[in-house]
């Protein structure tokens, strides 16, 4: 399988990306959960057997993890149980990993912070 090498920091702007279009259902996208703050939806280029992104709606400056502030502090909470609650559903009983790829050396591609949720299999442990 490709492996995904650094992607060139881009988009870092707060420009519009794919992401907008998939919570204005401008395009279409598989979606597991969605409430006023958060969106899941399974990832076009699975990794896993399950594999989900959850993602905040309004990204309020959060193009990627380390451009967190505190005012982000309750949303990036919300995330992550989300991210628990749409496992549960999918019935990733055995376990499951959450990555956030941050930046250049994290191979973040998409410029509007996303968890990965992946389940399904036995995954390795250290990552590429
Ligand atoms: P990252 O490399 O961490 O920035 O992950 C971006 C992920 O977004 C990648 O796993 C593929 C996924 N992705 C990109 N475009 C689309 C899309 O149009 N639809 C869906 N469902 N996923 C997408």
């Amino acid at each position: 399988t490709a492996v995904k090498e650094g992607a060139p920091e881009k988009a870092d702007a707060g420009e519009p990306t794919i992401f907008d279009k998939i919570i204005a259902k401008q395009i279409p996208s598989d979606i597991l959960y969605e409430d006023d703050t958060a969106l899941a939806f399974r990832d076009i280029s699975p990794q896993a057997p399950t594999h989900f992104l959850v993602i905040p709606k309004h990204r309020d400056g959060l193009t990627q993890l380390s451009k967190s502030e505190d005012r982000h502090e309750k949303v990036l909470g919300h995330l992550l149980h989300v991210a628990s609650k749409v496992a549960r559903q999918e019935n990733l009983t055995h376990g499951f990993r959450v990555t956030i790829n941050d930046g250049q050396n994290g191979c973040q591609s998409v410029y509007h912070l996303h968890l990965h949720v992946m389940g399904g299999r036995q995954l390795s442990w250290p990552p590429g």
